[in-house]
């Protein structure tokens, strides 16, 4: 396979719909792949060069890729695959639906069951001042959607000059202009010449990287907080309009803020009459343990963006849940201009529903709080708290970033991070795990339908991968 080589003609493959079989060779996939298909944030010369493994079937928590390797998903997809691949449960409602009425819009005075069965089972499962909910098709859709229903809901209340939205440095939000705008990944932003006006950017509550050597993480915890109020004063609580976080960060390395740091944000919020937006797009449907990571950070947000988990990734699907108190302001204030084509598509909606209702009626998110979430959480522990090369394990329920150090003990980082995580990613893959290295961070997240054995069998992979990181790094030996 070779990086400029034209594709051969496109021919269709032999069918082959019940078997996991690949239906080309592996090298006519990639040489089709790197023909014809741009990846996201992703250096296609090198990965044209290298090939890309090309996924063919998933089960459970398991996938095979087009050589008939089986791998365990250590990052359920991304993030997202949260009752498991292959439940016919989601294939059915899909297909029902898309016979019964495959598409239509929700703009002109019409609705339709699937939309309105959804809108009201989310009303059953998120917080009780959660009542209504706007839908579009992704969670970078939902972060353009909080910024639009923040601005208007401001307008209503004759406030049109609260118009600064504050964010985190090494947040992630999505990637259109406006999610990638209320990021803070400096590399994206470096490519974006436009970006959306009157956003700010305050510093993250990374205790491992950033605190001061001697500083405690509640003291670390407080101080990044009062960043914010810091900012609100800098800009005038007048102009500014909200504040988002995701309750913990997932694509910037599962940095679990310190306790202190969601009741100060939150206190500062209401201080100075910001809303105050979770971005549930990871933490969401169970992953921590609760329905929703801010109910285990314990604050209590205005908006929430919502998507991955909605549907488990089987369908595009993103939310916003309104607080009653927004939602009114919107509803009593005449048009809101905004929507887009698929907003509440009703096979979305459907597959959503049927996801939904497994996720409660399977008590997956109680399993998740009481059984396989402190048993992975006290396995990592057991397992890497001593290793040579871990620094810090962060997290709860079944989401964990494994913090690699040079210097575990002081806190002393590897000067080029990104390398050591990605040889350790690279171990992992070639034992069967896939985990995902945000720099020096290894990042977990399976899918939340994982059995006990399962977990063990994550933590045998991630293990071996992490001593044979370190025997590379020539780490191993030490205490
Ligand atoms: N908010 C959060 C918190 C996210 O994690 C988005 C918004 C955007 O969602 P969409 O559906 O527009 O992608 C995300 C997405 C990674 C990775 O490498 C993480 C995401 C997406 C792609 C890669 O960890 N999260």
């Amino acid at each position: 396979m070779t990086r400029f080589e034209p594709a051969s003609a496109y021919v269709l493959p032999a069918q082959s719909a019940t078997s996991a079989a690949p239906q080309r060779s592996t090298d006519e996939y990639r040489a089709l792949d790197a023909a014809h298909h741009l990846h996201p944030f992703s250096d296609m010369g090198a990965l044209n060069r290298a090939g890309s493994r090309v996924i063919v079937k998933a089960k459970g928590v398991y996938l095979w890729d087009s050589d008939g390797t089986k791998m365990i998903d250590g990052m359920a997809g991304l993030w997202c695959v949260n009752v498991g691949y292959g439940r016919k449960e989601l294939a059915e409602a899909a297909y029902r639906q898309m016979q019964e009425l495959p598409f239509y819009n929700t703009f002109f005075k019409t609705t339709h069951p699937p939309v309105i069965e959804l809108s009201a089972l989310l009303a059953e499962l998120t917080p009780a001042p959660f009542k209504h909910f706007f839908y579009c098709n992704s969670g970078s859709e939902g972060n353009d959607t909080v910024l639009r229903i923040v601005h208007h809901y401001w307008a209503t209340q004759g406030q049109r000059k609260k118009k600064y939205v504050i964010s985190r440095k090494n947040g992630y939000h999505g990637s259109t202009i406006a999610g990638g705008t209320l990021g803070g990944m400096g590399y994206m932003h470096e490519q974006m010449l436009s970006q959306v006006e009157h956003i700010e950017h305050i510093d993250q509550p990374y205790y491992f990287g950033e605190a001061q050597p001697d500083e405690t993480p509640e003291a670390f915890g407080l101080a990044r907080a009062r960043q914010l109020e810091n900012k609100i004063l800098e800009l005038g609580a007048e102009n500014v309009a909200a504040f988002i976080g995701e309750p913990f960060q997932g694509a910037g390395g599962v940095i679990f803020p310190p306790a202190t740091y969601w009741p100060e944000i939150q206190r500062i919020c209401r201080k100075y009459d910001i809303l105050l937006v979770a971005d549930e797009v990871i933490g969401g449907f169970g992953r921590t343990g609760e329905w929703f990571a801010h109910q285990h950070f314990g604050f209590e947000p205005d908006l929430i963006t919502m998507a991955k988990g909605l549907t488990s990734g089987y369908v595009p699907m993103g939310a916003v849940g309104l607080h009653e108190r927004i939602a009114h302001a919107i509803i009593d204030n005449g048009e809101f201009n905004h929507g887009l084509t698929y907003s509440g598509h009703p096979v979305a909606a459907a597959v959503a529903v049927a996801n939904l209702k497994l996720l409660r009626d399977e008590k997956i998110v109680e399993r998740v709080k009481h059984d396989t979430g402190p048993y992975f959480q006290q396995q990592l522990r057991e397992t890497f708290a001593q290793h040579p090369l871990v620094g810090e394990i962060a997290g709860t329920g079944l989401v964990a970033g494994l913090q690699l150090a040079e210097v575990p003990r002081t806190r002393k980082r590897f000067a080029n991070g990104g390398e050591v995580g990605t040889v350790c990613r690279d171990f992992c893959f070639n034992s069967g795990l896939v985990m995902r290295a945000t720099g020096d961070r290894m990042l977990l997240s399976p899918p939340l339908v994982i059995t006990r054995s399962e977990i063990d069998e994550i933590i045998a992979k991630a293990k071996g991968a992490l001593d044979a990181t370190a025997e590379q790094f020539g780490l191993a030996a030490r205490a």
